[in-house]
């Protein structure tokens, strides 16, 4: 999770700086059809432990057919990194089925199993089946063989992202979450890192919309526990929202929670939920975007105790990211 705030700084400076930052275009790459989505979901991690950063890219509505089908199939890339970087895909996942959309929900969800590699996790309804999260460890033997898979039966409900969070209970295994809509309101999950992983419901949060977040924010009261902020509609249709962010513990009390914004909007059809920002300030310490709105972002820094009140407020009024459509990557060619 190293460089996830690389790219929104960037892009969030871009109008004032972009003199100073210009950048070579290192890769494209292209579906394979029309109306593939290809990109829709993105991940950047050292999936073979090369030293190389690698990309990852979802083109969920993917087919056999060219496109030309009815329903959406969905195929995962895996650019491995090099010197030199190429956008010739070196394996590929291939849902087997019609309706899966594979590829629409891909992370980095850091080292869960603790063995030094990032491992890659993503999320997937298969029609009539159920909804499922995979997850691959990285390896240098580099394989596509799910390494844990966990079904939820319900044919229904639809599966959001799966999500890095940091170590949240410090126990030297990085952990995960994600959400799944159930009739309309968001049950949540933490998969709890170790030598066999483990999911455990945590909640019940928002209303009816596509737009709810659990991420990871690194450790930003210094603690030594990753911590980790959500992001849901509070309401239908009038698109409030909340953020909240939960202070990492060992898992022996309930998660202490600070309501960062709760408020009422018309323009976050994605909720602003929060991502590591890096070290702002020059203390050597995790500060975070607790609010990531498509004209509004908002830092806080490091600090025992997490306010209400951010640090930096940064306006873009010509738009800009919201949520995390923003790339998690890394340095694909050293
Ligand atoms: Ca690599
Ligand atoms: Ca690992
Ligand atoms: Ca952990
Ligand atoms: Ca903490």
């Amino acid at each position: 999770m190293k460089h996830i705030f690389l790219l929104l700084s960037l892009l969030i400076f871009t109008t004032t700086l972009c003199a100073d930052n210009y950048m070579d275009l290192l890769a494209t790459m292209e579906g394979e059809h029309g109306k593939s989505q290809v990109g829709e979901g993105v991940a950047v991690l050292d999936f073979n432990d090369d030293g190389y950063d690698d990309v990852v890219v979802g083109s969920p509505k993917w087919g056999p057919e060219g496109g030309n089908e009815e329903y959406h199939w969905g195929r995962i890339y895996f650019y491995l990194g090099g010197d030199p970087f190429d956008a010739d895909a070196d394996f590929t996942i291939t849902s087997p089925n019609a309706n899966w959309n594979l590829g629409s929900h891909v992370a980095n969800i850091g080292d869960v199993n603790n063995d030094g590699i990032e491992d890659f996790g993503f999320t997937y309804r298969e029609s009539g089946n159920g909804n499922f999260v995979n997850i691959l460890y990285g390896s240098t033997q580099c394989d596509t063989v799910v390494d844990f898979t966990y079904k939820l039966p319900w044919t229904s409900s639809w599966i959001g992202p799966i999500t890095w969070m940091g170590d949240i209970n410090n126990d030297g295994y990085d952990d995960a979450a994600f959400w799944i809509n159930v009739d309309w309101t968001f049950d949540y999950y933490l998969i709890w890192g170790g030598d066999t992983l483990s999911v455990n419901y945590f909640g019940n949060f928002g209303l009816s919309s596509y737009a709810t977040r659990i991420h990871g924010v690194g450790d930003v009261n210094d603690d030594g526990y990753d911590d980790f902020e959500m992001g849901y509609n509070t309401q239908y249709p009038d698109w409030s929202f909340r953020n909240v962010f939960y202070y990492g513990n060992d898992g022996s009390a309930p998660y202490e929670q600070v309501i960062l914004c709760d408020s009422l909007s018309t323009h976050n059809y994605y909720i602003p939920a929060g991502y590591p920002a890096g070290d702002f300030n020059g203390d050597g310490k995790d500060d975070f975007w607790g609010f990531l709105g498509y004209n509004l972002k908002k830092v806080w820094f490091n600090t025992s105790v997490i306010d209400t009140i951010p640090d930096l407020i940064f306006q873009n009024p010509g738009g800009g990211l919201s949520g995390d459509n923003a790339i998690d990557y890394g340095d694909l060619n050293k």
